[in-house]
């Protein structure tokens, strides 16, 4: 198995402060997975797939079950990637966890998507601070198999590469972006409100909350109004963001975002739990149960 990781640093970010590691890529150690690793992955996915139908994306289910993911054992990345990559030119690369935030960048921005190469305890099914290999290749990988959400994925990675050398809000406000959208994201279906957000997907009461509680508000997706939205990482959203489909993703991401940011920078940001006057409101959420010791 491989040596103790590396920590780097903690960048503290909106998400607090969570452990970063050295950026090296790390072949994923297949035959080291114990029996107890491919329980916790089959128990996970039987358990998400049984909650997603009628709750997820169409296209996340097809798309996952397209690349051949299956509960049986932990998916080989090597054989993922052979489909993977015919698909939308994506690959899967292994590490420790956590990279700074101008390697992730670099690595979306070149198709090459990180993921986590150990798996989460038994103790831990249900919540897990750091993305595991069940958050990323459960939760991000199926997605890449759609190729305007492939494209979405690259062009936010080519985004981030560049605002790290314009100024740190210019960071804060794209982490925002991809927090509700790639990790948090709801998209509206013909036959109703359905996930693609991979931190809903992978988490059991996150995937019924996020559709079903009365407590979050729902918004259409909004770009500035996203990247003004802050967001804690230890507790369920207040507010989720609606996109119409992918493309409205995709097109979104078309302009140059240098003039936002710095129409931003002198604006002030909102509470993760307030709505403001221009939302396309969806549903404005009761508020019930939201941390109360937040000012997020
Ligand atoms: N590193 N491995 C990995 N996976 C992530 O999802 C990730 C990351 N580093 C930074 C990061 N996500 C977030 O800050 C994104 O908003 C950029
Ligand atoms: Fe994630």
């Amino acid at each position: 198995m491989n040596s103790t990781p590396r920590r780097v640093e903690n960048i503290v970010t909106d998400k607090g402060k969570v452990p970063v590691y050295a950026t090296g890529i790390i072949d994923q150690p297949w035959e080291g997975y114990s029996e107890t690793d491919h329980d916790v992955w089959r128990m996970l996915y039987q358990r998400q797939r049984e909650l997603l139908v009628g709750r997820a994306s169409d296209e996340f289910l097809v798309a996952q079950d397209a690349m051949g993911m299956t509960p049986d054992r932990i998916p080989k990345f090597a054989d993922l990637n052979a489909v993977l990559k015919a698909a939308t030119g994506w690959e899967i690369i292994g590490v420790e966890g956590l990279l700074p935030e101008l390697d992730f960048f670099d690595h979306l921005a070149n198709r090459r998507f990180p993921v986590t190469w150990w798996i989460r305890r038994p103790d831990q099914l249900d919540y897990i601070e750091e993305p595991d290999l069940f958050h990323d290749l459960f939760g991000h990988v199926p997605l890449l198999m759609v190729p305007v959400f492939a494209d979405y994925m690259a062009a936010y990675g080519r985004g981030g590469v560049k605002a790290h050398g314009i100024n740190p809000d210019a960071l804060v406000h794209l982490t925002r972006l991809y927090w509700y959208t790639v990790e948090f994201g709801l998209i509206q279906q013909k036959d109703g409100l359905r996930i693609y957000g991979s931190g809903i997907v992978s988490s059991k009461g996150e995937s019924i909350y996020s559709l079903e509680s009365d407590s979050p508000n729902r918004v259409g997706f909004d770009l500035e109004r996203i990247m003004r939205t802050r967001y804690r990482i230890d507790s369920y959203q207040k507010t989720y963001f609606v996109i119409d489909s992918f493309e409205q993703l995709m097109e979104a991401t078309g302009p140059d975002f240098t003039p936002i940011y710095e129409r931003l920078a002198d604006l002030p940001s909102f509470p993760a739990g307030e709505l403001q006057a221009d939302d396309r409101v969806i549903h404005r959420g009761s508020g019930e149960g939201w941390p109360t010791d937040a000012d997020t």
